[in-house]
């Protein structure tokens, strides 16, 4: 039998939920009721989005911990992402937690990604608390809303304890909640009481120390940080430890014992069991490591993290303008920093190919996958990418491919085409509602091939007004194929320097990605013809000058500006045949083969029988 005490002194947190109902928001109201800043501090808002990315696309991509005092009671925060493809970090950081908040928006109610978090914590054993948020919006049905969550509640509960769950109501954006939807604090004072009633203090085991560590962080004075909550024993700075990695056991030695004090990290003598803390002076460990006492090495269970769906190859950079604007681009190199990645990002997997200069690196979803790239190029990394794709595996010897729960809210008037679009898809609908004010809510079982592009479509068809939000819900016999062809590109057909002369030539074929005066090389994609099938333009053409002189001739030239493509949009963009070049000053999108005599030749080995590529 294992002696345990309770830590009432102690409530740990997770903030779950679907993207944008509010998380981080939240955590900002916690933080600042708390007194944890100066007064005539200006802090801002989604304070803990302290990552240049996270700060530019508005969402969280990293979980990350923060801690507040309520009176005598210490409350560690653990604020999660809530799109699904980072749905990783969730996984990884909920065995911190005792409990956690549920949030739901109480206009959209629960989406898919509330479904998987709620399972998650389920699965882990957390209490809920649930939040029904943004009540001020002018659409919020908080009854509505709760009763979807009871929904869900009794489809994924694992036994009768885990219903019952308190409800708090809220606007994360003013910092207020109350027990009745139509009755708020002027504070968060009902919501601070609940977590101290309702999430339960964190159950410490006596004996030799052990922790699993859930996160890394690193800074320049300390080094690598191993992160996690201690479940048994103590530790104290000075200590040694065992480090029980995959396969191996070393000892290792605790420089600093830190915690968190709002966003601080404040060094402290010892912590012990139900205290989260960081610990420097271990170096190499990794997340899913057990840190433990050397005279009870006991290991405690990896993290368990859902499988990749979605992958690419990621290459040396193999356009004519290689080496030019990244000062990392060498295979070594790019080999390195993407097997580093693995230490911190759970989600990812990445193998080597039979070509030395490729690597497959496979993840939860596109975004996934861009934030690495986007992160990589900033860091100066040059390279290239193929297009997304699903993977699909053979399994008991049928094909079989990954399936994701999608849920799209869109005005009425947008049905038929949403409806047709993910039915080409071979999108399965499962329900369909409508409210009363012009507004559906579709939910369908779709491949996850089928929502690779989708999204840049799926906005021109809702004219922007569309929401969409799907979760992986694992893998299903291959639905069939399906073919959707886009336009064809517009390429370069020599090297040179684009001119108005030239893109307006081209402009006349389709809309152009690129503005007189850049470098283009022959096999670049510069544009989208109107209809299927590439066609070579030379947009380096300069106008021939004729002799007799006109003062308008050249004013008659007016240029459409580029339509520039983002990350995402260049991945959504992709075919098979084309790769997107990546550096840290430009993204150029290029057919994988490069001349007319390439392509004809790659053709021909494609089709000639016996020989492999
Ligand atoms: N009207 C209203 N808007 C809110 C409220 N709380 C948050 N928001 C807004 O909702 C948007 C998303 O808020 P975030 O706090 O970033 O949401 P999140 O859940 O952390 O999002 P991810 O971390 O990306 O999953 C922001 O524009 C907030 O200002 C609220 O109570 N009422
Ligand atoms: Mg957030």
């Amino acid at each position: 039998m294992t002696l345990t005490n309770l830590r009432h002194d102690i409530r740990n947190v997770a903030i779950i939920a679907h993207v944008d109902h509010g998380k981080t928001t939240l955590v900002d109201a916690l933080l600042k009721q708390s007194h944890t800043f100066r007064d005539n501090q200006d802090v801002g808002t989604l304070i803990m989005d302290t990552n240049d990315l996270e700060r530019e696309k508005g969402i969280t991509i990293l979980a990350k911990n923060t801690s507040i005092r309520h009176g005598d009671v210490t409350i560690n925060i653990i604020d999660t992402p809530g799109h699904a493809d980072f749905g990783g970090e969730v996984e990884r950081v909920l065995n911190m937690a005792d409990g956690c908040l549920l949030l739901v928006d109480a206009a959209e109610g629960p989406m898919p990604q509330t479904r998987f978090v709620l399972r998650k914590a389920f699965e882990v054993g957390l209490r809920i608390v649930v939040v029904i948020n943004k009540v001020d919006r002018a659409n919020a049905e908080p009854a509505v809303a709760l009763e979807k969550v009871h929904d869900l509640f009794l489809e994924l509960a694992e036994d009768a304890d885990q219903l019952e769950a308190p409800v708090v109501y809220a606007i994360a954006k003013e910092g207020r909640a109350g027990l009745k939807a139509d009755d708020l604090a002027p504070d968060l004072e009902p919501l601070f009481r609940t977590i101290i009633e309702h999430i339960p203090a964190p159950v410490a085991e006596l004996g030799g120390f052990q922790m699993l560590v859930a996160n890394r962080a690193y800074d320049d004075y300390t080094g690598t940080m191993a992160i996690g909550r201690i479940s048994r024993g103590s530790v104290a700075a000075g200590d040694a430890v065992a480090v029980l990695a995959t396969g191996e056991t070393r000892r290792a030695k605790v420089v600093q014992v830190l915690v968190y004090r709002g966003l601080d990290r404040v060094a402290v003598p010892g912590a012990s069991a139900g205290d989260i803390v960081l610990l420097t002076g271990l170096e190499e460990v990794a997340i899913g490591d057990t840190l433990a006492d050397p005279e009870s090495p006991d290991p405690l269970p990896r993290i368990e993290i859902d499988e990749p769906t979605v992958r690419m190859t990621f290459g040396v950079n193999t356009s004519p303008f290689t080496g030019r604007e990244g000062r990392f681009s060498t295979t070594r190199q790019l080999r390195a920093r993407l097997y580093k990645e693995l230490d911190v990002n759970l989600g990812l997997h990445v193998e080597d190919t039979d070509a030395a200069e490729r690597f497959l690196v496979s993840g939860r979803g596109e975004l996934h996958l861009a934030v690495l790239i986007e992160t990589m190029r900033r860091e100066g990394y040059e390279f290239e990418v193929s297009r997304p794709e699903a993977i699909v595996k053979v399994i008991n010897g049928q094909r079989m491919e990954p399936v994701e729960r999608l849920t799209v809210d869109i005005r009425e008037e947008h049905l038929g085409a949403v409806t047709e679009a993910l039915g080409k898809r071979r999108g399965e609908m499962i329900e369909i509602s409508y409210d009363a004010k012009g507004g559906v809510r579709l939910e369908y079982l779709i491949p996850t091939r089928g929502l690779i592009g989708f999204r840049n479509g799926f906005l021109t068809l809702t004219a922007g007004t569309g929401l969409m939000g799907s979760i992986g819900i694992g893998y299903r016999p291959w639905a069939g194929d399906f073919r959707e062809q886009r336009n064809g590109a517009l390429t370069a057909s020599s090297a040179g320097t684009s001119l108005t002369y030239g893109l307006a030539a081209a402009q006349e074929r389709g809309a152009t990605f690129i503005e007189p005066g850049e470098a283009v090389y022959e096999g670049m994609v510069v544009g989208i013809q109107k209809r299927p099938g590439d066609i070579r333009v030379n947009v380096c053409r300069e106008k021939k000058q004729s002799n007799v002189r006109s003062s308008t001739s050249d004013i008659s030239v007016r240029l459409t500006p580029a339509s520039r493509l983002s990350l995402e949009q260049s991945l959504d963009f992709l075919a098979d045949d084309e790769l997107l070049e990546v550096t840290p000053k430009h993204l150029r999108l290029r057919k994988r083969h490069l001349t007319e005599v390439d392509q004809s030749r790659a053709r021909r080995l494609a089709e000639a029988p016996g020989i492999r590529r």
